[in-house]
């Protein structure tokens, strides 16, 4: 069997891999929804002074997502072949989407959390949701009302698990960075983790990110044609 180029390879995905699949990205329409700045909708701090007004934004994407149009695409899925064909391929979103797992993807971490899944103030439940959330809704684990929020990292909060991120980007020979504009930490400061660790850097991008003058070799375009590519050239 050929033996691999890299051996241990680390993925960071965001918005833009999913932009060809019918997603919005983060910061589309100059980052506003409905007159709302998205900085001002996407905080535990919003949540606590208009609950209705977060519900409605998350219920909408969700609906979006839910919907026949949303599927994955060519990117989401040659990511999940790579999975299948290399033992060891870390898989970091920060998209609250599940179009990697529709894709074919086994392991995929949320850093920022998922649409589909709700979790409580009041006690540590974390519950698959299809439907609406709204204030009324009692949590499946403790029974309290109103304490039900999207299970989503807002600005503030503290993302999903860095230690493990941490750790697999100590341990990598290959870091790729996918539909990322940077702008967002801890996940735009990865790239200098895996430079530390002499990991290889590429970013895979639609234009030049905030952060790419940290990485060593890039490729711009589309993520459906620039990201089957690539991972065919490494495999
Ligand atoms: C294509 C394409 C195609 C288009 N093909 N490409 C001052 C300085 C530094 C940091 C801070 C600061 N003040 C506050 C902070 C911290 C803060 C932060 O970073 N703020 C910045 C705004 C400055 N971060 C936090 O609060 C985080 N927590 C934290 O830091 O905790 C403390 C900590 C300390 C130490 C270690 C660890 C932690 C939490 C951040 C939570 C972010 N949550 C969000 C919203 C929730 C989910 C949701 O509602 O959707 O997550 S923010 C939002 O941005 C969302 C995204 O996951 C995230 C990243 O966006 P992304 O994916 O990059 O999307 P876009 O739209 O920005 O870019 C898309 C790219 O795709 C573009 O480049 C396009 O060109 C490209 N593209 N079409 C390929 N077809």
């Amino acid at each position: 069997m050929k033996p691999h180029k890299y051996q241990s390879i680390v993925i960071l995905t965001g918005a833009g891999i999913s932009a060809e699949s019918g997603v919005k990205t983060f910061r589309d329409q100059n980052g506003l929804w409905e007159n709302h700045r998205i900085e001002d909708v996407a905080t535990p701090e919003a949540f606590a002074r208009d609950p209705a007004l977060v519900h409605n934004f998350y219920n909408m994407r969700r609906q979006q997502l839910l919907s026949d149009d949303v599927k994955p695409n060519a990117a989401h899925k040659a990511i999940a072949a790579l999975q299948n064909s290399h033992p060891d391929v870390f898989l970091v979103t920060q998209n609250i989407d599940n179009l990697h797992e529709l894709g074919g993807s086994t392991q995929v971490h949320h850093m920022h959390g998922e649409l589909l899944k709700s979790s409580c103030t009041a006690c540590p439940a974390i519950s698959d949701i299809n439907e609406d959330l709204s204030t009324d809704m009692p949590c499946p684990g403790c029974g309290e009302i109103g304490t039900r929020r999207p299970h989503i990292v807002w600005f503030g909060e503290m993302p999903i698990d860095m230690d493990l991120i941490f750790e697999k980007l100590m341990n990598c020979d290959l870091f790729i960075s996918i539909g990322t504009s940077g702008n967002v930490y801890p996940a735009a400061g990865f790239v200098q983790e895996a430079r530390m660790s002499g990991a290889h850097t590429v970013e895979l991008n639609l234009e030049p990110s905030q952060g790419a003058s940290m990485f060593a070799e890039h490729h711009h375009g589309k993520a459906t044609e620039i990201v089957p590519e690539y991972l065919k050239m490494i495999t």
